[in-house]
């Protein structure tokens, strides 16, 4: 299955911040595992002159999804901290565009598309499919990638660049196969994009 990379593409990297990586506040499981293939992937999007976009999860000091407002997680990507920052070992291109989300205290965002300008940004650059690859499946990647199928892009979803919380087990197999009715397609590394 060789897919060909390129016009009415855009590489979406969701997430990869300190603080859900090993060591960080909010640490996915072998969350580090997903940078070199990313990596691989902005390779070859600047290769193609396809646009990255990378999501954050960026939020004020007291937001509600923290456990001391009620919320279910530690506190995690707090605007302005090294816990917040994109992984050092990610090689963002310059021109990436950033979004952040979940910046406002009394309301949590999952998905890069909500209370963001990501669809029209991605319509504006005649983008149709979307490669997407980050943390966490089962949180912001899946939100992500359900909003997107809803706003008609196409996703390509890097099944070898995305790890679970797994909260309850299993919850990441769920999400890839919530996904998966959802029309997005699953691809690994070795499928050969080209
Ligand atoms: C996320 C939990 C809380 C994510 C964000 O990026 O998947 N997960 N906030
Ligand atoms: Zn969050």
């Amino acid at each position: 299955m060789a897919i060909n990379v390129g016009k009415a593409h855009a590489l979406l990297i969701v997430d990869v911040q300190n603080d859900f990586l090993p060591g960080g506040s909010l640490a996915v499981p072998n969350g580090d595992e997903v940078i070199p293939v990313l990596n691989r992937h902005i390779a070859l999007a600047r290769s193609r002159g396809v646009p990255v976009f990378a999501s954050r999860d960026w939020h004020p000091i007291d937001h509600c999804s923290f456990q001391a407002q009620g919320g279910p997680w530690p506190p995690h990507c707090v605007a302005d901290t090294q816990g917040a920052a994109f992984s050092p070992g990610l090689e963002l291109p310059r021109d990436a565009v950033i979004i952040s989300k979940a910046m406002r205290e009394d309301a949590d965002a999952y998905s890069s598309f909500e209370g963001t300008d990501l669809a029209p940004q991605l319509r504006k650059l005649g983008v149709k499919q979307l490669l997407v690859g980050g943390l966490a499946t089962d949180y912001c990647v899946l939100n992500t990638v359900l909003d997107a199928r809803q706003s008609g892009f196409g996703v390509l979803l890097l099944a070898d660049a995305i790890r679970a919380v797994n909260v309850k087990p299993g919850d990441g197999e769920r999400a890839e196969r919530q996904m998966a009715q959802a029309g997005a397609v699953a691809i690994r590394i070795e499928d050969g994009l080209q």
